[in-house]
């Protein structure tokens, strides 16, 4: 039985139409009337599902990799994490992409480029790098660096380093579907370092003081946030500041030129909850990859209540309900998140609603 709704589609099928429907797919076409409310539908309806993967069952395949192939064959040494929902476009999560990267010292992964845009999130090891457009930037955990869309980027390890793992981020998904990606590979595998090491740094991580000078990339000047001043910051905000009722104290990464997202197509925050903080479910539109950076606790996410402790990596697609809660009475939870708001935003697009009591 179909439900008569006024303006929504409610056509019987008839042998006239079912012939109809047959002349329209031999020219190509169709009738909009069998498709619109699939097409059309009252609310985001997220192909993917909600997902968690432990750290601890993910680990020792990561590292596995190392002995089965070198940077060198395979371009990158990456497991990619897949939702069930979103598997053909390599998806976590609506249009974006996520993986864990491993390489050991002495290794490096040679420089391209490419129209996606792309972050890490250093998640274990010490002397890890990257150099981007020329900038050579150290990586140490829980620290949090860009390679923007169209930035020659390559990574490494250096001699003294142990073994590194990090997440990387990516909106790959978004511009393929968008069918605008390009990739490139630079001749001579790596750059020469133009700058002194961890310039940018420097130049724009200074306590809301920038240098003089114009800047006309849409990505952030600052190519590294790290993990002692993010954690600081959010401490001070936390122990002042009420928060957020769904977020708890959380705090966006920020171009220091604008106060906006870091990227065109990805924002990224780092949240804080405080001993035994539990949020209220909301739901918004945009999608978001998580991470726990620090302590324990727990989400649920459309229903389904998801354990997370450190390293772990979660989802929540766009329109779930969602809420966090802090397992600790006494420490403090990080969770890092890296989403599509900014993509959402600047098409009008975002949304938000608080669970109704
Ligand atoms: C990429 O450039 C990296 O630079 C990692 O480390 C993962 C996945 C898809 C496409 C490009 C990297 C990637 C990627």
């Amino acid at each position: 039985m179909r439900e008569n709704i006024e303006g929504r589609a409610n056509v019987d099928d008839t042998p006239e139409l079912e012939a109809y429907y047959a002349d329209l797919d031999r020219l190509d076409t169709g009738a909009l009337w069998n498709v619109a409310n699939a097409i059309e539908p009252w609310e985001p309806s997220s192909a993917s599902v909600p997902m968690l993967w432990r750290y601890n069952d993910l680990r020792a395949h990561v590292l596995r990799s190392l002995d089965l192939v070198t940077p060198e064959r395979a371009g990158r040494r990456v497991v990619y994490l897949v939702n069930p929902g979103r598997r053909d476009v390599a998806a976590a999560v609506g249009w974006l992409y996520t993986g864990l990267q491993v390489m050991n010292p002495g290794e490096v992964a040679s420089s391209h480029r490419h129209a996606s845009s792309a972050l890490r999130f250093i998640m274990e090891g010490e002397g890890a790098y990257t150099v981007v457009d020329g900038h050579k930037i150290t990586l140490g955990r829980n620290d949090f660096v860009l390679t923007p869309n169209g930035t020659w980027h390559e990574h490494g390890v250096g001699p003294d380093g142990t073994t590194c793992i990090w997440q990387d981020g990516l909106d790959i998904p978004l511009v393929n579907a968008m069918e605008a990606n390009f990739f490139e590979v630079l001749p001579g595998r790596t750059q020469t370092a133009a700058h002194p090491v961890d310039d940018t740094s420097a130049s724009f991580a200074g306590p809301a003081l920038r240098p003089t000078g114009t800047w006309s990339k849409p990505h952030s000047p600052l190519l590294k946030y790290e993990w002692a001043p993010t954690y600081a910051a959010l401490q001070r905000f936390a122990a002042t500041n009420a928060g957020s009722p769904f977020d708890g104290a959380l705090l966006h990464y920020m171009n220091p030129l604008t106060g906006g997202p870091v990227m065109p197509t990805i924002g990224a925050a780092m949240q804080l909850l405080r001993p035994g903080e539990a949020t209220r479910a909301h739901r918004h539109t945009g999608s978001a990859v998580y991470q726990c950076a620090k302590g324990s606790g727990h989400s649920v996410i459309a229903g389904k209540r998801f354990d997370w402790t450190e390293r772990d990596i979660f989802v929540v697609p766009s329109w779930a309900w969602h809420e966090h809660a802090n397992a600790s009475a006494s420490d403090d939870a990080c969770l890092f998140q890296f989403n599509d708001l900014p993509v959402i935003n600047s098409l009008g697009l975002y949304r938000e609603e608080e669970r109704p009591a």
